[in-house]
């Protein structure tokens, strides 16, 4: 398990070396021996944001590697656009969904969940424009 993350071992080749286990005898799986290992795809590029925003706001107070409310608070306000518009209860009201095991932290599996649900809403965003 990764528990921390910057941005310099966040990068896609060893990234893909894990998933791949390039390095290894499963180099020979590889499907495209001419896929440039040392860059990024979109996706990787999304994957990298991802993991890195989360520590990004982690590290701040208390537990390194989960998101108090205060941190959480300030990563929704930062990095999305709906955090504007967010009303006062609105944090606690997002913490109390996404805190699952109710330790008033969110972990970076709690905040897996967060991303799942954000996905959904810009698929169906997605979809209603391409209608
Ligand atoms: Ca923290
Ligand atoms: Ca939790």
């Amino acid at each position: 398990m990764i528990r921390a993350a910057s941005p310099a071992n966040l990068n896609a080749t060893s990234c893909r070396s894990k998933v791949l286990g390039v390095g290894s005898v499963e180099n020979a799986l590889v499907p495209d021996p001419a896929w440039p290992m040392d860059m990024e795809t979109p996706l990787e590029k999304a994957l990298a944001t991802l993991v890195y925003t989360f520590h990004k706001y982690s590290g701040k107070e208390g537990d390194k590697f989960t998101l108090s409310k205060g941190e959480l608070k300030e990563l929704v306000k930062k990095e999305l656009a709906l955090g504007e518009k967010m009303k006062a209860g609105g944090i606690d009201k997002l913490m109390g969904t996404l805190d699952k095991n109710k330790d008033d932290e969110i972990d970076f599996k709690e905040y897996t969940g967060f991303l799942t649900a954000l996905c959904m809403t810009y698929n169906d965003f997605f979809q209603q424009d391409s209608k």
